[in-house]
């Protein structure tokens, strides 16, 4: 009935009726209670009807249950005044007015080269202060962009390596991650994080010798102490394969 952003929307309700003659049933409105936001409504007779309006936006992320309930009195003109009254309710529609926010804005992690494909590197996790399920927490999809070693589940925010890692080729990666609400087309709000994750080493490379393997002849009868061949490992020490 009414969207939670939108200020002087009217409500028009039929008129209470009174069987006296004038001025006895000259019938004025009040609104004698509000659940929510009582300082918001007006209330005024246009051609017969009372009209409710409302002066402010609304929030629906603080009515419980997107409804307020309103009690409107008609009161005539009669001395002693007589009166009667109804109860209204609005129900209230969520607009996409809070985007998602992730717990961090930069997220810090750091994971040995070892690790197997498929393991957990980490939670990511926004939250959207929207309280439908159409615009808030319970639609939020994540998405990360950055590195095809990892994959991030949309829906848990869970992120996962797709492959082994190996320090000596990458030993960080800087990923950004984006959650997406429920909203359509420009009314659509993103949170954005980074995350830093940097690759720990693991003693997985064995001293290797360069150009191996060594030959040499050695000429019989060669006197004791004659070098044969001098050899040393490669250095920097490179990956064995
Ligand atoms: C409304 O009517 C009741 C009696 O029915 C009376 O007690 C009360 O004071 C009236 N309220 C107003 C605001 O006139
Ligand atoms: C993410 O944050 C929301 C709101 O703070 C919380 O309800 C939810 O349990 C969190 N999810 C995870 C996986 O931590
Ligand atoms: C990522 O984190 C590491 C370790 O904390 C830090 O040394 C590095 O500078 C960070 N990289 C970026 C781009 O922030
Ligand atoms: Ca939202
Ligand atoms: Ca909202
Ligand atoms: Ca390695």
């Amino acid at each position: 009935m009414f969207l939670e952003a939108l200020v002087f929307l009217s409500l028009f309700f039929p008129k209470a009726t009174d069987e006296d003659s004038p001025p006895n049933n000259h019938l004025t409105y009040t609104i004698t209670s509000a659940s929510a936001f009582p300082e918001y409504f007006d209330i005024l007779m246009q051609e017969g009807y009372a009209v409710i309006s409302v002066n402010s936006p609304l929030d629906y992320e603080r009515v419980p249950s997107g409804r307020i309930h309103l009690t409107v009195m008609a009161r005539d003109g009669g001395s002693p005044a007589r009166n009667s009254s109804v109860a209204v309710t609005l129900e209230l529609f969520d607009e996409n007015d809070n985007p998602p926010t992730f717990s961090r804005p930069s997220y810090i992690v750091k994971i040995s080269e070892n690790i197997i494909a498929g393991a957990t590197v980490l939670f990511v996790n926004a939250t959207d202060l929207d309280a439908s399920r159409e615009f808030g927490q319970a639609s939020l999809i994540y998405s990360l962009e950055g590195s095809s070693q990892f994959r991030l589940n949309s829906r848990s925010g869970e992120i996962t390596t797709t492959a082994m890692l190996d320090r000596e080729l990458k030993a960080e990666y800087i990923l950004i991650v984006r959650a997406v609400d429920g909203g359509v087309g420009p009314q659509q709000k993103t949170g954005i994080a980074t995350v830093n994750i940097t690759i720990l080493d693991v003693n997985d490379n064995a001293p290797s010798w360069r150009d191996e393997p060594y030959h040499a002849n050695v000429v019989e009868m060669s006197p004791m102490d004659t070098d044969v061949l001098s050899v040393r490992p490669a250095c920097p020490l490179t990956r064995l394969s």
